[in-house]
């Protein structure tokens, strides 16, 4: 940590109504009186100025406001300078701020400030770091949620939980088993299962979690020329991929994202299954192959000439763990409706698409729980996790009476818990985490 005087552009880049640059450092409260130009200037309060340059020259009319510590995001002083969008402007102010001994933030420096100032732990800025990223509802109100220290409550309250019974197994060693109360063995061990229930609880989540997070994977899958891409394209929308009666037409993955329900869905339109001596197409439908690995949800598409084969489950090959939904397209050109099981469309003229539609949401809402989403997990939160149970688990597998042996499994937990919110930490790992942020947060 260093006290320089820092600065950022906290809104977006490009032309825009207004611009909010931010200042953090100590002793802003000077600075703040001589840009606003008042003998006094009081916290929180939103002061109209016109804001000059060393020369005297105006810069921009500008609204500023002035955040006296420990009350701001960072902990530190901050001043928010809120000029117009124009990048001349923001950069006539970046110029005016460097000639005053300021330099520009690196990605994440406002946050990690935060950080240290104990105004947010890691959880907190995981969080934080979803939340700049959310694209629908959902997300929006997951990352908010785990910003806003809700993930952060379970974690401290398990890492208390684990250090409380790690020192009490500790302190077991030093009494005879007269002076204890009865009981007490059972006791701790069965307080390390509760635990170890509860994350290996959350963990079986991470794919809801995942889903709410990344997105939910969407495959569209089948054999060549059956409408892949034209369902794909009427899904969305708009004329995405291409569209030929050409077997082999698709022979890469094309994706695309879209909204459903507020849910984030990452779809895939990809090459056709078939046999083929074409080195290209193999190599677009080992993707395929991969797509469905993937996938969440593969819709199977066949047309009702298609093969008993291709009518059956031929995309349930090994690896598919995902739901199926089977799709006759092509529908406009028959009359009747024999596959049971099958959801009837046709690409071409929309029907059967709200039917479909709904079939899928009804899939989404399974694989999210409707929403009810517990922590938030990342790459970084999941591992840690994993040990953490892992720990447990092994406390409670390896105990043979042995209580120095089953606090370090259970102390190795609590660390891990400890990670999860940086309070216990290495620099890599909240180097790694600011990181992801942009500049001005
Ligand atoms: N009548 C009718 N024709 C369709 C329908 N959907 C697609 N087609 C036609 O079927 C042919 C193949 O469509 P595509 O969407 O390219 O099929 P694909 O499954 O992506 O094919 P590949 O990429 O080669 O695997 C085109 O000539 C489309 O116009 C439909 O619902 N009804
Ligand atoms: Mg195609």
């Amino acid at each position: 940590m260093n006290n320089d005087t820092i600065f950022a552009l906290s809104s977006g880049r490009g032309k825009a109504g207004v611009a909010v640059i931010r200042i953090s450092g100590n002793d802003l409260n000077i600075f703040a009186k001589k840009i606003i130009g008042r003998a006094t200037v009081a916290p929180r309060h939103a002061y109209f100025t016109n804001l000059r340059d060393g020369a005297g020259e105006i810069i921009d009319q500008c609204v500023v406001i002035y955040f006296a510590a420990p009350h701001s995001f960072t902990g530190t002083d901050i001043i928010e300078i809120q000029c117009h969008g124009a990048p001349a402007v923001i950069n006539k102010v970046f110029e005016f701020l460097r000639t005053n001994g300021m330099r520009i933030a690196t990605p994440g420096e406002f946050s990690r400030r935060a950080f240290y100032a104990g105004k947010m732990d890691l959880s907190d800025v995981d969080g934080l770091v979803a939340l700049l990223d959310a694209q629908t509802d959902k997300q929006r109100a997951a990352a908010l949620r785990s910003m806003m220290g809700g993930d952060s409550e379970i974690y401290a309250t398990w890492r208390e939980q684990m250090l409380r019974i790690s020192a009490y197994a500790a302190a077991m060693t030093d009494y005879d088993a007269d002076d204890l109360p009865a009981n007490i063995s059972d006791t701790i061990l069965e307080n390390i299962k509760t635990l170890y229930t509860a994350i290996s609880g959350v963990l079986n989540n991470y794919k809801v979690s995942r889903a709410i997070q990344y997105g939910i994977n969407i495959a569209i899958v089948g054999e060549t020329n059956v409408g892949k891409s034209s369902l794909f394209n009427r899904l969305l929308g708009t004329a995405r991929a291409i569209v030929s009666d050409i077997p082999g037409t698709t022979r890469d993955v094309v994706s695309a994202q879209m909204d459903i329900d507020g849910y984030l869905v990452n779809l895939s339109d990809t090459a056709g299954l078939r046999d083929t001596a074409d080195f290209v197409e193999r190599i677009g439908i080992e993707r395929t192959n991969n797509e469905i690995k993937n996938a969440d949800i593969v819709l199977h598409v066949i047309n009702p000439t298609s093969s008993p084969l291709a009518r059956g489950v031929r995309c349930k090959t090994p690896g598919v763990v995902a739901n199926e939904i089977l799709v006759v397209n092509k529908s406009d050109t028959i009359d009747s409706h024999d596959i049971k099981n099958a959801i009837y469309v046709s690409a071409k003229t929309g029907d059967g698409i709200a039917e479909l539609m709904s079939v899928i949401r009804d899939q989404i809402g399974e694989i999210t729980n409707n929403g009810e989403s517990t922590v938030m997990i990342n790459a970084r939160t999941y591992d840690l996790l994993v040990t953490a149970r892992d720990e447990l688990f092994a406390a409670l597998d390896d105990f043979n009476g042995d209580y120095d042996i089953l606090s370090e499994h259970v102390r190795y937990a609590a660390d891990a818990i400890g990670r999860i919110l940086g309070a216990i930490g290495t620099n890599e790992i909240l180097d790694m985490t600011f990181s992801q942020l942009c500049l001005g947060k």
